[in-house]
């Protein structure tokens, strides 16, 4: 038995094609193909699909600063309308507000210069299609908060570009809106908090933790690659930053099934207070990840699948990362059906 999940064509737009790191070009891991890999293993799987709803932009505006969503919208067109030498919209200059002694930076006049106010890394490149799959990513996430609303016990968002690296105004991370804090802002607006997120992305859930610091009706917790052993997102992801609503769990690389499943547990424990759940399900910590050394097997994907459904929570899963094109689509299939299995046994 797996549950209901959420589907749109538009996600597949986005093709950055490149990813820009340490100056090279390089070819992007966040590809279409992982969208209809997972859908093609729900499919067979006989999860039952179901189509995303339009859904006005009052969450999205609840999480993210109108000035990015509106960079993102016209980003492309403006783009493309100066002819310049990049077939996609990539920063060169970064208007940190150190560099601005925390003034509010001048709009520039240089089209070129623009990704600097939104951008913190070169990786996350926008192309025709990235607003309209970023866009319709929201509306898969929404459209799952609308069935656990709903009453659907469990649903999932089958979307992509990922989201848990974009902050309220930065976007970043192969990420252009947070899918999954709008999922929650979505479930606050609607049910019963405080609502918790838990990220067992390989990667610390960074633009989340800065989305809901300090309060205290979304709780979030982070189970990742230690940043400090040189792992993405670099800055941010340590204990430190821990309080009575943040939890981060960060691993050494290696670490494998049982020191990863410690981990899901103590995040479980830590939001078990919460009326509703947002799970950020990205896949790549999964051995043969090309993103992320942690090493743990399809089995532990699904026994954490199993602790968080025990929480009983209402839930919302909404798909991050996970670039291993051979194996994405099973690992969700198997955490999903964890999940149920979980939520049943309890
Ligand atoms: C959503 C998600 O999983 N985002 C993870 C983004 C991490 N990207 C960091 C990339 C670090 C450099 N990797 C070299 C690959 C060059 N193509
Ligand atoms: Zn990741």
């Amino acid at each position: 038995m797996l549950p209901p999940f959420v589907w749109s064509d538009d996600c597949l737009l986005h093709e950055p094609e490149a990813e820009v790191w340490v100056g090279v070009r390089t070819p992007a891991t966040e590809l279409p193909t992982r969208a209809v890999a997972i859908r093609g293993s729900l499919v067979a799987a006989g999860a039952g699909e179901v189509a995303a709803v339009a859904h006005d932009d009052s969450a999205l505006l609840a999480v993210h600063d109108p000035a990015l969503v509106e960079f993102l919208r016209a980003a492309w067109d403006e783009w493309s309308a100066a002819s310049l030498p990049s077939d996609r919209v990539v920063p060169y200059v970064f208007a940190r507000s150190e560099l601005t002694g925390g003034r509010v930076p001048a709009a520039p006049a240089a089209v070129w210069a623009r990704p600097g106010l939104f951008a913190y890394d070169t990786m996350t490149l926008i192309g025709p299609g990235t607003w309209s799959a970023a866009r319709a990513a929201v509306d898969v996430a929404l459209t799952a908060v609308d069935l656990v609303v709903g009453g659907e016990p469990l649903a999932y968002a089958c979307c992509r570009p990922p989201g848990h690296h974009v902050t309220r105004s930065l976007y970043g991370g192969s990420c252009y809106l947070n899918n999954s804090a709008v999922a929650a802002a979505a479930l606050l607006a609607r049910s019963e908090g405080p609502i918790a997120i838990v990220d067992i992305d390989a990667h610390h859930g960074n633009g989340t933790q800065e989305l809901f610091l300090g309060r205290d009706d979304v709780r979030t917790a982070s189970v990742h690659v230690d940043p400090g052993a040189g792992w993405f997102p670099h800055f941010l992801g340590f204990p430190a930053e821990n309080d009575d609503a943040n939890l981060n769990l960060p691993l050494a690389p290696g670490s494998r099934d049982i020191a990863w499943l410690a981990a899901v547990q103590r995040a479980a424990e830590f939001v078990a207070p919460a009326r509703a759940l947002v799970v950020a399900l990205g896949v790549d910590a999964a051995a043969g990840d090309p993103e992320s050394p942690l090493e743990v097997t399809a089995a532990g994907y699904r026994e954490a699948g199993r602790i968080l459904g025990a929480l009983g929570l209402p839930t919302v899963v909404v798909q991050e990362g996970g670039y291993d094109l051979a194996t994405i689509g099973p690992l969700v299939v198997e955490t999903l059906a964890g999940l149920e299995e979980g939520r049943t046994r309890r």
